[in-house]
Protein backbone atom coordinates (compact mmCIF):
# COMPACT_ATOMS: atom_id res chain seq x y z
CA UNK A 1 0.00 0.00 0.00
CA UNK A 2 1.73 3.32 -0.86
CA UNK A 3 1.55 6.81 0.67
CA UNK A 4 -1.72 8.20 -1.12
CA UNK A 5 -3.66 4.78 -0.44
CA UNK A 6 -2.93 5.62 3.09
CA UNK A 7 -4.06 9.05 3.47
CA UNK A 8 -6.90 8.80 1.21
CA UNK A 9 -9.18 6.95 4.23
CA UNK A 10 -9.81 7.74 7.53
CA UNK A 11 -8.97 4.13 8.79
CA UNK A 12 -5.89 3.38 7.01
CA UNK A 13 -5.43 7.19 8.12
CA UNK A 14 -5.29 6.04 11.38
CA UNK A 15 -3.18 2.88 10.29
CA UNK A 16 -0.61 5.09 9.27
CA UNK A 17 -0.34 7.31 12.30
CA UNK A 18 -0.05 4.29 14.43
CA UNK A 19 2.75 2.79 12.49
CA UNK A 20 5.00 6.00 11.37
CA UNK A 21 5.23 6.36 15.60
CA UNK A 22 3.63 9.57 15.16
CA UNK A 23 0.82 9.01 17.81
CA UNK A 24 -0.18 5.52 19.79
CA UNK A 25 -2.97 3.59 18.57
CA UNK A 26 -4.52 4.62 21.76
CA UNK A 27 -4.67 8.50 20.59
CA UNK A 28 -4.61 7.87 17.10
CA UNK A 29 -8.56 8.90 17.12
CA UNK A 30 -7.48 12.55 18.88
CA UNK A 31 -5.24 13.17 15.99
CA UNK A 32 -6.81 11.90 13.08
CA UNK A 33 -9.08 14.89 14.08
CA UNK A 34 -6.78 17.06 13.80
CA UNK A 35 -5.59 15.84 10.51
CA UNK A 36 -9.07 16.24 8.96
CA UNK A 37 -12.07 17.03 9.20
CA UNK A 38 -11.53 20.86 9.58
CA UNK A 39 -14.15 23.66 9.01
CA UNK A 40 -13.06 24.92 5.92
CA UNK A 41 -11.24 28.08 6.00
CA UNK A 42 -11.61 30.67 3.29
CA UNK A 43 -8.26 32.86 2.40
CA UNK A 44 -8.93 36.65 3.14
CA UNK A 45 -10.70 38.81 1.17
CA UNK A 46 -8.37 41.32 -0.05
CA UNK A 47 -10.78 44.37 -1.40
CA UNK A 48 -9.50 45.88 -4.25
CA UNK A 49 -12.43 47.41 -5.65
CA UNK A 50 -12.11 51.41 -5.01
CA UNK A 51 -8.46 51.56 -4.08
CA UNK A 52 -4.90 50.14 -3.95
CA UNK A 53 -3.33 47.24 -2.76
CA UNK A 54 -0.43 45.40 -1.89
CA UNK A 55 0.74 42.16 -2.33
CA UNK A 56 3.84 40.67 -0.71
CA UNK A 57 5.64 37.15 -1.36
CA UNK A 58 6.27 36.11 2.41
CA UNK A 59 7.70 33.04 3.19
CA UNK A 60 7.23 30.54 6.54
CA UNK A 61 6.30 27.51 7.32
CA UNK A 62 2.73 25.68 7.57
CA UNK A 63 1.02 22.56 9.20
CA UNK A 64 -1.21 20.11 6.76
CA UNK A 65 -3.32 17.98 7.89
CA UNK A 66 -1.84 18.05 11.39
CA UNK A 67 2.00 16.49 10.21
CA UNK A 68 5.45 18.28 10.38
CA UNK A 69 6.07 21.88 9.31
CA UNK A 70 6.56 22.21 5.77
CA UNK A 71 8.78 25.40 3.98
CA UNK A 72 5.62 27.12 2.56
CA UNK A 73 5.28 30.79 0.58
CA UNK A 74 2.38 32.96 0.24
CA UNK A 75 1.31 36.81 -0.49
CA UNK A 76 0.82 38.69 2.52
CA UNK A 77 0.58 35.05 4.15
CA UNK A 78 2.64 32.08 4.84
CA UNK A 79 1.05 29.78 2.34
CA UNK A 80 -1.13 30.72 -0.43
CA UNK A 81 -2.72 34.43 -0.65
CA UNK A 82 -5.62 36.87 0.13
CA UNK A 83 -8.62 36.42 -2.50
CA UNK A 84 -8.14 39.97 -4.61
CA UNK A 85 -11.57 41.36 -5.37
CA UNK A 86 -11.83 43.50 -8.06
CA UNK A 87 -14.60 45.08 -10.21
CA UNK A 88 -15.16 45.70 -13.72
CA UNK A 89 -14.32 49.20 -15.03
CA UNK A 90 -11.42 50.26 -12.26
CA UNK A 91 -8.05 50.93 -12.62
CA UNK A 92 -6.37 49.71 -9.64
CA UNK A 93 -2.85 50.03 -8.39
CA UNK A 94 -1.26 47.46 -7.17
CA UNK A 95 2.27 47.19 -4.87
CA UNK A 96 4.07 43.88 -5.01
CA UNK A 97 6.65 43.02 -3.03
CA UNK A 98 9.23 40.57 -2.57
CA UNK A 99 10.17 39.16 0.87
CA UNK A 100 11.40 36.00 -0.44
CA UNK A 101 14.41 34.64 -0.65
CA UNK A 102 14.27 34.24 -4.83
CA UNK A 103 13.11 35.65 -7.60
CA UNK A 104 8.72 36.05 -7.83
CA UNK A 105 6.19 37.83 -10.72
CA UNK A 106 2.97 38.48 -10.33
CA UNK A 107 0.67 36.72 -13.15
CA UNK A 108 -2.63 37.55 -13.44
CA UNK A 109 -4.08 34.07 -15.01
CA UNK A 110 -6.93 35.00 -16.51
CA UNK A 111 -6.88 38.72 -16.52
CA UNK A 112 -6.34 40.12 -20.25
CA UNK A 113 -3.89 42.95 -19.04
CA UNK A 114 -1.29 44.50 -21.01
CA UNK A 115 1.91 42.75 -20.74
CA UNK A 116 2.88 45.82 -18.90
CA UNK A 117 0.58 45.59 -15.99
CA UNK A 118 0.95 41.61 -15.95
CA UNK A 119 3.99 38.97 -14.46
CA UNK A 120 5.28 37.26 -17.51
CA UNK A 121 9.01 35.58 -17.22
CA UNK A 122 10.14 38.88 -18.39
CA UNK A 123 8.93 40.88 -15.10
CA UNK A 124 11.07 39.26 -12.32
CA UNK A 125 11.13 40.87 -8.86
CA UNK A 126 14.56 40.22 -7.05
CA UNK A 127 14.48 39.47 -3.21
CA UNK A 128 13.49 42.57 -1.34
CA UNK A 129 12.52 44.34 -4.28
CA UNK A 130 8.87 45.68 -5.17
CA UNK A 131 7.02 46.49 -8.46
CA UNK A 132 3.99 48.69 -9.33
CA UNK A 133 1.52 47.45 -11.41
CA UNK A 134 -1.42 49.49 -12.89
CA UNK A 135 -4.42 46.86 -13.41
CA UNK A 136 -6.94 48.08 -15.87
CA UNK A 137 -10.42 45.76 -15.31
CA UNK A 138 -12.22 45.70 -18.35
CA UNK A 139 -13.50 41.74 -18.46
CA UNK A 140 -17.00 40.58 -17.28
CA UNK A 141 -17.20 38.97 -13.79
CA UNK A 142 -14.97 35.94 -13.52
CA UNK A 143 -13.21 33.60 -10.68
CA UNK A 144 -9.11 33.83 -12.01
CA UNK A 145 -6.01 33.93 -9.98
CA UNK A 146 -2.55 35.16 -9.61
CA UNK A 147 0.89 33.24 -8.99
CA UNK A 148 4.76 33.47 -9.70
CA UNK A 149 5.86 32.65 -13.17
CA UNK A 150 9.56 33.33 -12.41
CA UNK A 151 10.92 30.71 -15.85
CA UNK A 152 12.55 27.34 -14.12
CA UNK A 153 11.08 27.76 -10.97
CA UNK A 154 7.23 28.44 -11.16
CA UNK A 155 6.48 24.51 -10.00
CA UNK A 156 8.28 24.53 -6.90
CA UNK A 157 7.23 28.10 -6.11
CA UNK A 158 3.32 27.82 -7.08
CA UNK A 159 3.77 24.31 -5.27
CA UNK A 160 5.32 25.96 -1.76
CA UNK A 161 2.36 28.23 -2.20
CA UNK A 162 2.61 31.65 -3.88
CA UNK A 163 -1.10 31.87 -5.84
CA UNK A 164 -3.68 33.16 -4.95
CA UNK A 165 -7.68 33.48 -6.24
CA UNK A 166 -9.17 36.53 -7.95
CA UNK A 167 -13.26 37.37 -7.96
CA UNK A 168 -14.22 40.23 -10.61
CA UNK A 169 -17.67 41.34 -9.93
CA UNK A 170 -19.96 43.45 -12.40
CA UNK A 171 -23.34 44.52 -12.79
CA UNK A 172 -24.24 42.03 -15.29
CA UNK A 173 -23.31 39.28 -12.58
CA UNK A 174 -24.91 41.31 -9.80
CA UNK A 175 -28.30 41.41 -11.32
CA UNK A 176 -28.65 37.81 -11.12
CA UNK A 177 -29.88 35.88 -8.23
CA UNK A 178 -26.55 34.25 -7.17
CA UNK A 179 -24.97 33.20 -4.17
CA UNK A 180 -22.09 35.63 -3.51
CA UNK A 181 -21.87 36.15 0.56
CA UNK A 182 -17.95 35.58 0.82
CA UNK A 183 -17.72 32.37 2.74
CA UNK A 184 -21.13 32.21 3.67
CA UNK A 185 -23.04 30.53 0.81
CA UNK A 186 -19.57 31.51 -2.13
CA UNK A 187 -16.70 29.37 -1.47
CA UNK A 188 -13.25 29.65 -3.58
CA UNK A 189 -11.74 26.19 -3.12
CA UNK A 190 -7.83 26.29 -4.44
CA UNK A 191 -6.85 22.91 -5.10
CA UNK A 192 -3.52 21.52 -5.15
CA UNK A 193 -2.13 18.27 -4.43
CA UNK A 194 0.92 17.34 -1.99
CA UNK A 195 3.41 14.76 -1.44
CA UNK A 196 4.66 14.27 2.54
CA UNK A 197 7.32 12.75 3.87
CA UNK A 198 7.20 10.13 7.25
CA UNK A 199 6.73 13.13 8.95
CA UNK A 200 3.84 14.63 7.40
CA UNK A 201 5.69 17.78 5.74
CA UNK A 202 5.19 18.85 1.94
CA UNK A 203 7.82 17.91 0.45
CA UNK A 204 8.69 19.16 -3.44
CA UNK A 205 11.44 16.88 -5.08
CA UNK A 206 10.22 15.23 -8.47
CA UNK A 207 12.06 13.12 -10.06
CA UNK A 208 12.72 12.39 -13.91
CA UNK A 209 9.69 10.56 -14.48
CA UNK A 210 7.18 13.02 -12.38
CA UNK A 211 8.76 16.08 -14.19
CA UNK A 212 8.27 13.73 -18.04
CA UNK A 213 4.22 12.31 -16.90
CA UNK A 214 3.31 14.82 -14.01
CA UNK A 215 3.75 15.13 -10.75
CA UNK A 216 1.31 13.45 -8.67
CA UNK A 217 0.86 14.36 -5.11
CA UNK A 218 -0.50 11.87 -2.16
CA UNK A 219 -3.46 14.00 -1.24
CA UNK A 220 -5.36 16.83 -2.66
CA UNK A 221 -5.57 19.63 -0.24
CA UNK A 222 -8.60 22.28 -0.10
CA UNK A 223 -6.92 26.06 0.58
CA UNK A 224 -4.20 23.80 2.15
CA UNK A 225 -7.14 21.85 4.03
CA UNK A 226 -7.16 17.85 3.90
CA UNK A 227 -11.07 16.81 3.51
CA UNK A 228 -12.42 20.31 5.49
CA UNK A 229 -15.67 20.72 6.08
CA UNK A 230 -17.94 23.76 4.77
CA UNK A 231 -21.05 24.57 6.41
CA UNK A 232 -23.71 26.45 4.57
CA UNK A 233 -27.25 27.16 4.73
CA UNK A 234 -29.48 25.15 2.66
CA UNK A 235 -29.76 26.62 -0.34
CA UNK A 236 -27.84 27.46 -3.16
CA UNK A 237 -24.16 27.26 -2.56
CA UNK A 238 -21.43 29.09 -5.09
CA UNK A 239 -18.07 27.08 -5.81
CA UNK A 240 -14.98 28.51 -7.46
CA UNK A 241 -12.80 25.96 -7.75
CA UNK A 242 -8.91 27.17 -8.95
CA UNK A 243 -6.71 23.94 -10.02
CA UNK A 244 -3.43 25.83 -8.85
CA UNK A 245 -1.59 21.96 -8.64
CA UNK A 246 1.37 21.64 -10.57
CA UNK A 247 0.41 19.18 -12.76
CA UNK A 248 -2.35 17.11 -11.86
CA UNK A 249 -5.78 17.38 -13.44
CA UNK A 250 -9.06 16.64 -10.86
CA UNK A 251 -12.14 14.81 -11.93
CA UNK A 252 -14.90 16.02 -9.86
CA UNK A 253 -18.03 15.14 -9.23
CA UNK A 254 -20.59 14.59 -6.19
CA UNK A 255 -20.29 12.14 -3.97
CA UNK A 256 -24.34 11.25 -4.15
CA UNK A 257 -24.37 11.47 -7.81
CA UNK A 258 -26.09 14.50 -8.06
CA UNK A 259 -25.39 16.90 -10.83
CA UNK A 260 -23.70 20.38 -10.23
CA UNK A 261 -25.04 23.04 -12.10
CA UNK A 262 -22.15 24.27 -14.05
CA UNK A 263 -22.47 28.14 -14.44
CA UNK A 264 -18.84 29.91 -15.51
CA UNK A 265 -15.83 28.77 -16.69
CA UNK A 266 -12.52 30.36 -16.82
CA UNK A 267 -13.01 33.83 -18.31
CA UNK A 268 -16.65 33.85 -17.16
CA UNK A 269 -20.45 33.04 -16.80
CA UNK A 270 -22.15 30.82 -19.59
CA UNK A 271 -25.25 32.40 -21.15
CA UNK A 272 -27.77 29.64 -19.05
CA UNK A 273 -26.77 26.69 -16.16
CA UNK A 274 -25.79 23.55 -17.17
CA UNK A 275 -26.45 20.33 -15.33
CA UNK A 276 -22.89 18.08 -15.31
CA UNK A 277 -22.50 14.95 -13.34
CA UNK A 278 -18.23 15.52 -13.93
CA UNK A 279 -16.37 18.39 -14.28
CA UNK A 280 -12.79 17.49 -15.58
CA UNK A 281 -10.35 20.31 -14.20
CA UNK A 282 -6.91 20.67 -15.49
CA UNK A 283 -4.05 22.78 -13.70
CA UNK A 284 -4.73 26.71 -14.62
CA UNK A 285 -8.13 26.16 -15.47
CA UNK A 286 -11.57 27.41 -13.24
CA UNK A 287 -14.98 26.65 -12.56
CA UNK A 288 -17.65 28.28 -10.91
CA UNK A 289 -20.98 25.34 -9.73
CA UNK A 290 -24.00 25.54 -8.13
CA UNK A 291 -24.75 23.25 -5.48
CA UNK A 292 -28.02 22.50 -3.96
CA UNK A 293 -27.67 21.92 -0.21
CA UNK A 294 -31.57 21.88 0.14
CA UNK A 295 -30.80 18.07 -1.14
CA UNK A 296 -28.48 17.79 1.88
CA UNK A 297 -25.28 17.01 2.48
CA UNK A 298 -22.55 16.04 0.11
CA UNK A 299 -19.32 15.71 -0.40
CA UNK A 300 -17.35 17.02 -3.67
CA UNK A 301 -15.25 13.90 -4.79
CA UNK A 302 -12.11 13.62 -7.61
CA UNK A 303 -11.67 10.56 -8.91
CA UNK A 304 -8.59 8.74 -8.92
CA UNK A 305 -6.04 10.72 -11.52
CA UNK A 306 -5.79 6.93 -13.32
CA UNK A 307 -8.94 6.44 -14.26
CA UNK A 308 -9.53 9.94 -16.05
CA UNK A 309 -9.38 8.39 -19.59
CA UNK A 310 -6.33 11.07 -20.12
CA UNK A 311 -4.82 8.56 -22.61
CA UNK A 312 -1.23 8.15 -23.87
CA UNK A 313 1.67 7.81 -21.69
CA UNK A 314 -0.13 9.83 -18.48
CA UNK A 315 -2.75 7.17 -18.16
CA UNK A 316 -0.49 4.16 -18.75
CA UNK A 317 1.52 5.47 -16.06
CA UNK A 318 -0.41 5.95 -13.94
CA UNK A 319 -1.49 2.59 -13.88
CA UNK A 320 2.10 1.36 -13.89
CA UNK A 321 2.72 3.13 -10.81
CA UNK A 322 0.12 1.67 -9.20
CA UNK A 323 -2.45 4.52 -8.64
CA UNK A 324 -5.70 4.51 -6.79
CA UNK A 325 -8.81 2.84 -7.91
CA UNK A 326 -10.89 4.81 -5.53
CA UNK A 327 -12.18 8.52 -5.27
CA UNK A 328 -10.80 10.83 -3.03
CA UNK A 329 -12.93 13.22 -0.91
CA UNK A 330 -12.14 16.76 -0.78
CA UNK A 331 -14.62 18.80 0.64
CA UNK A 332 -18.07 18.11 2.68
CA UNK A 333 -20.94 20.19 2.25
CA UNK A 334 -23.01 20.15 5.56
CA UNK A 335 -26.53 22.36 5.28
CA UNK A 336 -26.87 24.53 8.74
CA UNK A 337 -29.93 25.50 9.54
CA UNK A 338 -29.10 28.25 11.76
CA UNK A 339 -28.43 30.44 8.30
CA UNK A 340 -30.89 31.67 6.14
CA UNK A 341 -30.66 30.44 2.21
CA UNK A 342 -29.89 33.81 0.46
CA UNK A 343 -30.88 31.94 -2.87
CA UNK A 344 -32.49 29.39 -3.36
CA UNK A 345 -34.04 29.59 -7.16
CA UNK A 346 -31.59 28.17 -9.82
CA UNK A 347 -31.23 31.35 -12.22
CA UNK A 348 -32.70 30.53 -15.73
CA UNK A 349 -30.04 32.49 -17.68
CA UNK A 350 -26.98 34.02 -16.96
CA UNK A 351 -25.04 36.92 -18.63
CA UNK A 352 -21.90 35.25 -20.36
CA UNK A 353 -21.99 35.65 -24.46
CA UNK A 354 -21.43 32.54 -25.89
CA UNK A 355 -21.38 33.44 -29.51
CA UNK A 356 -18.95 31.96 -31.82
CA UNK A 357 -16.51 34.50 -32.98
CA UNK A 358 -15.28 34.09 -36.72
CA UNK A 359 -11.70 33.54 -36.54
CA UNK A 360 -10.75 35.03 -40.00
CA UNK A 361 -7.27 36.42 -38.98
CA UNK A 362 -4.24 34.30 -39.19
CA UNK A 363 -3.97 30.22 -38.83
CA UNK A 364 -1.29 28.57 -36.41
CA UNK A 365 -0.28 24.94 -35.80
CA UNK A 366 1.64 24.52 -32.32
CA UNK A 367 3.33 20.92 -31.14
CA UNK A 368 3.78 20.27 -28.06
CA UNK A 369 6.50 18.06 -27.29
CA UNK A 370 7.61 16.74 -23.79
CA UNK A 371 10.47 14.86 -25.66
CA UNK A 372 9.79 11.31 -24.68
CA UNK A 373 12.84 10.37 -27.30
CA UNK A 374 16.30 9.34 -26.78
CA UNK A 375 17.87 12.91 -26.34
CA UNK A 376 15.79 13.54 -22.55
CA UNK A 377 16.55 9.96 -21.43
CA UNK A 378 20.41 10.75 -21.81
CA UNK A 379 19.89 13.74 -20.09
CA UNK A 380 17.97 12.34 -17.44
CA UNK A 381 20.64 9.32 -17.45
CA UNK A 382 23.28 12.04 -16.78
CA UNK A 383 21.56 13.51 -14.31
CA UNK A 384 20.17 16.69 -16.15
CA UNK A 385 17.14 18.08 -16.65
CA UNK A 386 14.40 17.07 -20.28
CA UNK A 387 14.08 19.72 -22.12
CA UNK A 388 10.62 20.60 -23.94
CA UNK A 389 9.65 22.54 -26.82
CA UNK A 390 6.96 23.82 -28.81
CA UNK A 391 7.26 23.63 -32.30
CA UNK A 392 10.79 22.01 -31.35
CA UNK A 393 11.86 25.02 -29.69
CA UNK A 394 12.37 25.48 -25.56
CA UNK A 395 11.73 28.84 -24.41
CA UNK A 396 14.08 31.33 -24.84
CA UNK A 397 13.63 34.80 -22.82
CA UNK A 398 14.91 36.64 -25.84
CA UNK A 399 13.24 34.79 -28.36
CA UNK A 400 9.81 36.35 -29.92
CA UNK A 401 7.77 33.68 -31.80
CA UNK A 402 5.14 35.76 -33.32
CA UNK A 403 3.45 38.73 -33.74
CA UNK A 404 -0.07 39.51 -33.53
CA UNK A 405 -2.23 42.80 -33.90
CA UNK A 406 -4.70 43.78 -31.05
CA UNK A 407 -8.07 42.53 -31.78
CA UNK A 408 -7.22 39.78 -33.81
CA UNK A 409 -9.14 36.61 -34.03
CA UNK A 410 -7.05 33.29 -35.05
CA UNK A 411 -7.41 30.15 -35.73
CA UNK A 412 -4.83 27.99 -33.28
CA UNK A 413 -4.38 24.04 -33.49
CA UNK A 414 -2.22 22.59 -30.55
CA UNK A 415 -1.38 19.17 -30.98
CA UNK A 416 -0.21 17.00 -27.96
CA UNK A 417 0.70 13.81 -29.63
CA UNK A 418 2.22 11.81 -26.18
CA UNK A 419 0.27 12.59 -23.13
CA UNK A 420 -2.74 15.65 -22.32
CA UNK A 421 -1.44 19.29 -22.23
CA UNK A 422 -3.37 21.83 -20.24
CA UNK A 423 -2.54 24.93 -22.46
CA UNK A 424 -2.46 28.36 -21.67
CA UNK A 425 -2.18 31.68 -23.32
CA UNK A 426 -1.76 34.68 -21.66
CA UNK A 427 -3.63 38.25 -22.97
CA UNK A 428 -6.30 36.69 -24.99
CA UNK A 429 -9.05 34.66 -24.27
CA UNK A 430 -10.74 31.55 -26.77
CA UNK A 431 -13.37 29.45 -27.39
CA UNK A 432 -12.47 25.59 -27.85
CA UNK A 433 -13.85 24.48 -31.47
CA UNK A 434 -12.89 20.96 -31.07
CA UNK A 435 -11.06 18.94 -28.42
CA UNK A 436 -9.62 15.12 -29.63
CA UNK A 437 -11.70 15.15 -32.93
CA UNK A 438 -15.18 15.93 -29.99
CA UNK A 439 -17.26 18.77 -29.36
CA UNK A 440 -16.15 20.63 -26.52
CA UNK A 441 -17.32 19.34 -22.96
CA UNK A 442 -19.98 21.58 -21.30
CA UNK A 443 -16.63 23.15 -19.01
CA UNK A 444 -14.92 23.86 -22.65
CA UNK A 445 -17.84 25.88 -23.85
CA UNK A 446 -17.83 29.57 -23.07
CA UNK A 447 -14.60 31.84 -23.06
CA UNK A 448 -11.65 30.09 -21.48
CA UNK A 449 -7.90 30.72 -21.51
CA UNK A 450 -6.65 27.33 -20.77
CA UNK A 451 -7.60 24.06 -21.99
CA UNK A 452 -6.55 20.13 -21.59
CA UNK A 453 -5.38 19.48 -25.11
CA UNK A 454 -6.26 15.77 -25.63
CA UNK A 455 -4.64 14.87 -29.34
CA UNK A 456 -5.54 18.09 -31.08
CA UNK A 457 -7.29 21.29 -30.10
CA UNK A 458 -9.16 23.72 -32.04
CA UNK A 459 -9.09 26.93 -30.69
CA UNK A 460 -10.72 30.66 -31.85
CA UNK A 461 -8.52 32.76 -30.38
CA UNK A 462 -9.21 36.72 -29.61
CA UNK A 463 -6.19 38.59 -28.71
CA UNK A 464 -7.25 41.32 -26.39
CA UNK A 465 -3.95 42.95 -24.68
CA UNK A 466 -1.12 44.86 -25.92
CA UNK A 467 2.54 43.75 -25.47
CA UNK A 468 4.95 46.42 -24.31
CA UNK A 469 8.89 46.67 -25.49
CA UNK A 470 10.48 43.43 -23.98
CA UNK A 471 7.58 42.40 -21.85
CA UNK A 472 6.09 39.45 -25.11
CA UNK A 473 3.19 37.61 -23.90
CA UNK A 474 3.87 33.80 -23.56
CA UNK A 475 1.62 30.47 -24.57
CA UNK A 476 2.71 27.74 -22.67
CA UNK A 477 1.98 23.69 -20.89
CA UNK A 478 0.52 24.24 -17.33
CA UNK A 479 1.99 21.56 -16.48
CA UNK A 480 4.09 23.26 -14.34
CA UNK A 481 7.17 21.21 -14.78
CA UNK A 482 6.87 20.94 -18.30
CA UNK A 483 6.99 24.80 -18.41
CA UNK A 484 9.67 24.87 -16.62
CA UNK A 485 11.41 22.32 -18.38
CA UNK A 486 11.12 25.08 -21.85
CA UNK A 487 7.59 24.20 -23.32
CA UNK A 488 6.62 27.59 -24.05
CA UNK A 489 7.03 30.37 -26.32
CA UNK A 490 6.52 34.35 -27.21
CA UNK A 491 4.86 36.69 -29.21
CA UNK A 492 3.92 40.62 -29.38
CA UNK A 493 1.01 42.36 -30.19
CA UNK A 494 0.57 45.73 -31.80
CA UNK A 495 -1.91 48.34 -31.38
CU1 LIG B 1 2.72 19.74 -20.74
Amino acid sequence: MNRRELLMSGSSLLAWLATSGLVSAANAQTAAGQMDGEELSLPPLLDARSGPIRLEATAGTTVFAGGAPSSTMGFNQTYLGPTVLLRRGTNIPVRIENGVNGPITLHWHGLTVPSSADGGPGTEIAPGAGRDVELPVSQPAATHWYHTHVHGRTAPDVYAGLAGAVIIQDDDEAGIELPRTYGVDDFVLILQDKRFDSSGRAVYEPGMMDVMHGFRGDAILVNGQLRPIAKAPRGLTRLRLINAATSSPFDLSLESGRPFVLIGVDQGLLDAPVAVSRVLLAPGERVELLVDLRLGEDRLMAASQSSMGMGGMMGGMGGMMGSDDGSAVLLTLVPDDSQEAAVTTMPERLPGSMVAIAATGARRRFLLDEGMGPMNMVRGLLGGSPVMTINGKPYEIDRVDFSIPVGAQEHWTVVANQMAHPFHVHGAKFQVLRNGGREPRPEERGWKDTVLVNGEVELAVSIDAETSEGLPFVFHCHILEHEDAGMMGQFTTQV
